[in-house]
């Protein structure tokens, strides 16, 4: 049966790759899985027809004959469950990569996105620049937890898994905000991530129709 995601029709990065598609694209090319895009706009979005498969309106979501789901944590999973190549075989090897999906989306993103937040939807407030060395300092903590973890190692904990997707999916929307590089470790994490052909083909399809 025909994997189906949503996509942006026109995402507002204009093919950076940072809306959420891009993960779930990386995660179907890493294991093999041929998939088709439905695009939408942001009023399809918030129209029943999508609601019924998104409760939030966002995008994107995965569906497969009458299956469907919403959540890239969830979407990632399980694409990762049903198919090698995301997740350990070792019971134990295969929960700590399914922590660290978490981590991504519970402890790390959070941080980005009150950064992201702060800058694009609080920049002309006048407490911005007050509160914006602060929410810097809350991100800088979770990197440099997360650098310190990372140290030498290519990947979060041996080899590459959907915890690597995840939390380098998560990381790229900061790729070009400069903080980033004040963890060398971190910006070379990212780049093995970009690197892989798997990720460079999500790239290349997003960018097909964003760019
Ligand atoms: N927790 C959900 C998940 O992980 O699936 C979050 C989904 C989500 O935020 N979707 C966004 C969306 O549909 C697109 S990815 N927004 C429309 C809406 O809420 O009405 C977020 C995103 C959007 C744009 C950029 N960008 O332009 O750089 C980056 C990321």
């Amino acid at each position: 049966m025909t994997i189906i995601i949503t996509a942006f029709e026109r995402s507002p990065d204009g093919g950076k790759g940072l809306a959420r598609d891009t993960r779930v694209r990386w995660a179907l090319e890493e294991v093999g899985q041929p998939y088709e895009v439905r695009l939408v706009s942001f009023q399809a979005m918030k129209e029943p027809a999508h609601l019924a498969i998104h409760p939030f309106g966002q995008i994107p979501t995965f569906e497969q004959g009458d299956f469907s789901l919403f959540e890239t944590g969830a979407i990632v999973f399980h694409i990762a469950e049903r198919h090698t190549g995301l997740l350990p075989d070792d019971p134990y090897a295969r929960v700590r990569a399914v922590t660290w999906m978490f981590a991504a989306l519970n402890t790390v993103e959070p941080a980005i996105l009150e950064l992201a937040n702060t800058k694009l939807l609080e920049g002309d407030k006048p407490w911005t620049a007050e509160r914006l060395p602060l929410v810097e300092d809350r991100l800088r903590t979770r990197l440099k937890q997360l650098s310190a973890h990372i140290g030498s190692a290519d990947w979060l904990d041996g080899r590459f898994s959907a915890g690597d997707l995840m939390m380098v999916s998560v990381l790229l929307r900061i790729k070009s905000a400069g903080i980033l590089n004040e963890y060398p470790n971190l910006t070379a994490y990212v780049a093995r991530g970009e690197a892989r052909p798997a990720y460079k083909r999500a790239f290349a399809a997003q960018l097909a129709v964003n760019g």
